[in-house]
């Protein structure tokens, strides 16, 4: 994909429905007794290998649009998949569902692509197991993962990182246990699963980082409105910020206080960006509008990090822009995702003429010095094909972005949309 430096974007748009919530959408859904009619569901590769996953163990999915139909199957109606469950590049799925899985009643094994079977299940197969799961995994922690028939009882678990897909993973798990299941979060991570799950019945009691599940009898099915993807969103925001004589509106973002820590550092380091027509509900909505302007340095860290785990590779491509110094510290999940992020963007940033060292925990972005466009390496990632879209349209010259296909894992038409705001 080739992409010029960019004389002013400007438009309002949408961005496609959160993946977070749509995969959530189709398993629950699944779970629940009666129909859910999701709208705005995001069509991405990531949540449509939920969906297959779902299919494959008996659940009728029917897609029309932007819209799906679950015909839910009831907590204990799933079926035995023939053959090993494929997941896909989505870690998402492998962890959610392997809470689901662990306490069905037939066997049952998940694989997924190069990139899935490099990701750390260990994380999810020790409290699993601490709730009596027989699950499995290569070398002890990786994908394929194998889960056997096993009766699931509740547990406290302290969480050694801050995962919405760990304490989702446990959670899930909890709604087949032998009593409460307890989850306790090092910070707040994001809350999809339990306002969801509240949704449809479920009780589910958060004081601050402490979560208890109690084992629901049914799950009752109701209608659910994804938001615009706030991750997805974070591309124009930090576009409209960065490219010159640029006023961008993207209508209809979540903002849930779990993930809308990117909104919060832009605005630190100077960004004009106003939130306006916010709508409450089970999650909450907003338009965001973003003018161009002289972006600074700041420093990200701590429980800000889980509020904007997936916005950080944009953010350092802001930070590049940016005067003076940006530090990202207490990031070090980021060298589990779909690739190793922190090494994928001090790679690529420097690739465009940027000052910026890898540190253990995050990096060190020197901002201000001149950017050039250049060939840039996606890693097989989403986020990394994107942000470096999103420098490519502030920086001189020419730059192109090496397999550009796999922003289809949450956003497929995102260069269709940089097109339209004039990129
Ligand atoms: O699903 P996957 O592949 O893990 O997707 C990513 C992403 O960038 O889209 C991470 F690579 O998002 C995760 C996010 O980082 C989605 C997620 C969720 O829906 O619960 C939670 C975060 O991961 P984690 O490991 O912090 O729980």
């Amino acid at each position: 994909m080739k992409l010029t430096a960019s004389a002013g974007l400007h438009g309002s748009i949408t961005v496609p429905g959160d993946k977070s919530i749509s995969h959530r959408a189709v398993m629950f859904g699944a779970l629940a007794d009666g129909d859910t009619h999701i709208s705005g569901f995001l069509m991405g590769e990531d949540c449509l290998s939920t969906i297959e996953c779902f299919r494959r163990m008996g659940v009728p999915v029917e897609i029309s649009g932007q819209e799906v139909l679950v015909h839910g199957v009831g907590l204990h109606g799933l079926k035995a998949p023939d053959s090993p469950l494929y997941t896909g590049n989505s870690g998402t799925t492998t962890r959610l569902l392997s809470g689901i899985l662990a306490a069905q009643p037939f066997p049952v094994t998940m694989t997924g692509d190069a990139s899935i079977e490099k990701r750390p299940m260990g994380r999810i197969i020790t409290p699993l197991r601490q709730m009596g799961a027989a699950i499995d995994g290569r070398d002890g922690s990786f994908c394929p993962l194998t889960i056997r028939p096993a009766a699931l009882h509740g547990i406290t678990y302290e969480m050694p990182v801050a995962s919405a897909q760990l304490k989702s993973a446990v959670l899930l798990a909890g709604l087949y246990a032998d009593g409460p299941t307890t989850v306790i979060e090092p910070a707040p991570s994001r809350d999809h699963t339990e306002r969801m799950l509240r949704a449809l019945g479920a009780q589910v009691e958060s004081d601050g980082c402490r979560i208890t599940i109690h084992a629901p009898q049914t799950l009752q099915a109701v209608d659910l409105a994804v938001p615009g993807d706030i991750s997805s969103a974070a591309f124009f925001l930090v576009a409209g910020a960065v490219v010159p004589n640029s006023t961008l509106t993207i209508r209809d973002v979540g903002i849930n206080p779990t993930r809308d820590g990117v909104i919060e550092v832009l605005r630190a380091m100077g960004a004009d960006l106003t939130i306006s027509n916010v709508r409450e509900g089970a999650e909450p909505v907003a338009d965001l509008t973003v003018r161009s302007s002289r972006l600074h340095g700041t420093e990200i860290k701590g429980a800000l990090i889980p509020r904007l785990i997936d916005e950080l590779p944009v953010l350092a491509a802001a930070a590049a822009f940016a005067e003076g110094e940006t530090v990202i510290r207490d990031a070090q999940e980021l060298k589990v995702k779909e690739s190793n992020r922190i090494t994928a963007m001090v790679n690529e940033l420097t690739r465009a003429g940027a000052d910026c060292t890898e540190t253990a925990d995050g990096m060190i972005i020197r901002g201000g010095k001149p950017l050039h466009g250049a060939a840039f390496e996606s890693y097989h990632d989403h986020r990394i094909a994107m942000s470096m879209a999103v420098l490519a349209l502030g920086a001189a010259g020419e730059s192109e972005i090496l397999n550009p296909e796999v922003v289809s894992i949450s956003y497929p038409g995102f260069f269709d949309s940089l097109r339209m705001i004039g990129g």
